[in-house]
C-alpha cells in the first residue's frame, strides 16, 4: 500500500437486485466517519463523490434478468472510474450492491495489465457471485461479477474486458450459499474456494496465508471485495441476502489485519450495505472498523509476520 492516498468513490448502485436501499451505502460510510478514520491512520483521502449512474429501475418480473441496460451503463462508468483512480492512489469503492464489481474489478485489472502486474481478487462473501445472465435463477446481476471479470461467456452488450482476471487468481473466502451452476464453474476452473466448513476446521488464517503467499510470489496486486454478508448476520444485519453461519467479528478483523501486513492490497470494494436494514448504524460502523484494520489499525505491532 505505497501511496498513503485513498480515493473514495461512491457507487450507490441499487439495481443489481430488487430490494432497494444500497443507494444509501456511500453516505452511510461517510456518516460513520470513514475519511476521519483513515486520516487517524495516516491516510489522506480524496472523496470523488458519487458516480452518476442510473438511480432507479422498476422491478422486472421474478426470474427475468433485472436492470440489464442500467447495469451495463454502471459497468461502463465504474470501469473508467476505477482505471483512472488506480493511477492516483488506493481506491475504495463505496457500494452500492455487488453488481458494482462488474466495473471496479474490470477497471483495476485493466490498470494492472498496463503496469505489467498480475491482478488477483479476494472475494469475501457468503456467495461466489459467479452466475451469468444465463445461469442466474433470480435474475439479479449482483450475483454475476466474478463470471464477467474472469471472461465467461454470456455478457453480450457489456463493455469488452481489457484484462480478464485468470480464474486461478481468484480466491473466495466465507462461502456458504452456492448455486449448482456456480459450483460447476468453480470446480471446472479450479478456483480457490474456502467455505465456512474449511474455516471451522483450519481457521481462517491458514488458507488466507497460502493465497497471499501465492500473490506475493507472482508479483501480483490484490483487489479485495468485501460483501457485508461475508459477516455473520448477528453482527452485520444491514444486508438483503443474510446467510447464517458467517464470519465472526474476530475472523473478519484477522483477515483485514493480515491483508494490511501483506502490503499487497491495492483496491477495495465495500458492498451490499443496505442502511435501511441497519440497527442504529452498527453494520456501517463495523464495515468502517474493518476498513481501519485493513489500513493499519492494530493493537500492537507484529515483529515477525509472513508477508511483510
Ligand atoms: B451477493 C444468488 F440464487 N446466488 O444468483 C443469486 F442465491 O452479491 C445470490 O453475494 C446472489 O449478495 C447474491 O441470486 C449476490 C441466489
Ligand atoms: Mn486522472
Ligand atoms: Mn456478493
Ligand atoms: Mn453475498
Amino acid at each position: 500500500m505505497g501511496t498513503q492516498n485513498c480515493i473514495l468513490i461512491g457507487a450507490g448502485m441499487d439495481c443489481g437486485k430488487r430490494r432497494r436501499g444500497c443507494v444509501m451505502g456511500p453516505d452511510a460510510y461517510r456518516t460513520a466517519g470513514l475519511a476521519e478514520t483513515l486520516a487517524e491512520l495516516g491516510w489522506q483521502s480524496e472523496d470523488r463523490g458519487n458516480v452518476p449512474g442510473p438511480v432507479w429501475v422498476e422491478n422486472a418480473p421474478t426470474g427475468e434478468v433485472h436492470a440489464l441496460a442500467e447495469t451495463i451503463e454502471w459497468t461502463r462508468l465504474l470501469t473508467e472510474a476505477a482505471e483512472d483512480a488506480m493511477a492516483h492512489g488506493f481506491p475504495i469503492f463505496l457500494g452500492g450492491d455487488h453488481a458494482l464489481s462488474l466495473g471496479t474489478v474490470a477497471g483495476v485489472a485493466a490498470h494492472a495489465k498496463r503496469e505489467g502486474k498480475p491482478q488477483f481478487v479476494l472475494w469475501l462473501d457468503a456467495h461466489p457471485d459467479i452466475n451469468t445472465p444465463q445461469t442466474t435463477t433470480s435474475g439479479n446481476l449482483h450475483g454475476t461479477p466474478i463470471a464477467y471479470v474472469t471472461g465467461q461467456a454470456g455478457f453480450e452488450g457489456f463493455p469488452e474486458l481489457k484484462a480478464p482476471v485468470p480464474p486461478e487468481n481468484v480466491c473466495f473466502i466465507g462461502l456458504r450459499s452456492v448455486d449448482a451452476p456456480e459450483r460447476a464453474s468453480i470446480t471446472e476452473a479450479g478456483m480457490t474456494a474456502i467455505d465456512m466448513r474449511q474455516i471451522d476446521e483450519s481457521g481462517i488464517a491458514a488458507p488466507l496465508s497460502e493465497f497471499l503467499a501465492r500473490v506475493e510470489a507472482a508479483g501480483g496486486v490484490l483487489h479485495v471485495s468485501l460483501d457485508v454478508d461475508f459477516l455473520d448476520p448477528s453482527i452485520a444485519p444491514a444486508v438483503g441476502t443474510t446467510v447464517p453461519g458467517g464470519a465472526t467479528f474476530r475472523e473478519a478483523h484477522l483477515v483485514m489485519e493480515m491483508l494490511h501486513d501483506s502490503g499487497l492490497v491495492t483496491s477495495l470494494d465495500m458492498v451490499e450495505l443496505n442502511p435501511f436494514l441497519d440497527d442504529r448504524g452498527r453494520t456501517a460502523n463495523l464495515m468502517v472498523d474493518l476498513a481501519a484494520s485493513l489500513f493499519g489499525r492494530r493493537v500492537f505491532d507484529r515483529r515477525t509476520h509472513s508477508h511483510s
